[in-house]
């Protein structure tokens, strides 16, 4: 190999741009995929964690290939200066936030806990009940069309308010049309959630995933959202 071509070989090396390192990852599921059936099915947790989730990751990592400041945000972050990104880091960095934090709202049986006693009363004083406020949520879960999410939230005066996002857009988003606040309960109600067991019926589905609520993730979220 001549001087020449070496020289020319390593010019063009460094001209490469540099190939960057995954910055978001897939984390495991904190639990089996079979840990809560029968509500949610091994298969749809299978497909919905294992693809669906991993292709957001996929496809973020992508854009912060191309945006470094991405990788600098921590993913709330991020959510949070949403709109100075694109649709891309929208629907991705969207969906690997929402994704991550619905895994950690569910739980096998013996670790779902229950409310606490600070979020029930607040539970009481904002909906009159947990059942009022199981409807309230299940009305928003519903009346979401096409794809999205229903949330209970923390508004930023201290409240609990339902509201619910389209496509993979979540409270902590400054977008126009966001209901603001940080998400105590998150329902993901795309039909890849639900269609392998429940088909086209949501109202079945958004009533069964009150049994893997995990309960102690929630109330330790409430807790945070209020100090
Ligand atoms: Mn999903």
């Amino acid at each position: 190999m001549s001087f020449m071509t070496r020289f020319t070989l390593a010019a063009w090396a460094a001209s490469l741009p540099m190939i960057a390192a995954a910055q978001f990852s897939l984390a495991p599921l904190p639990y089996a995929t079979d840990a809560l059936e029968p509500h949610i099915d091994k298969t749809t947790m299978e497909i919905h964690h294992g693809r669906h989730h991993a292709a957001y990751v996929n496809n973020l990592n992508a854009q912060a290939a191309n945006v470094p400041e991405l990788g600098k945000l921590s993913l709330e972050a991020m959510q949070a200066q949403m709109s100075k990104f694109n649709t891309a880091v929208r629907n991705n960095g969207g969906g690997h936030y929402n994704h991550t934090l619905f895994w950690q709202l569910m739980a096998p049986a013996a670790q779902r806990g229950k409310p606490s006693a600070a979020l029930e009363d607040a539970i009481r004083t904002a909906f009159g009940g947990m059942d009022d406020m199981k409807k309230r949520f299940d009305q928003a879960a519903l009346s979401r069309f096409g794809s999205g999410w229903a949330w209970l939230i923390v508004t930023p005066d201290k409240k609990l308010a339902i509201t619910s996002t389209a496509n993979q857009d979540n409270p902590l988003m400054d977008l126009p049309g966001i209901e603001r606040g940080t998400p105590v309960l998150a329902l993901d109600v795309w039909e890849h959630a639900y269609y392998l067991k429940y088909q086209n019926k949501r109202a079945e589905y958004t009533t069964n995933w009150w049994q893997v609520v995990n309960w102690d993730e929630a109330s330790k979220r409430y807790e945070a959202a209020m100090k």
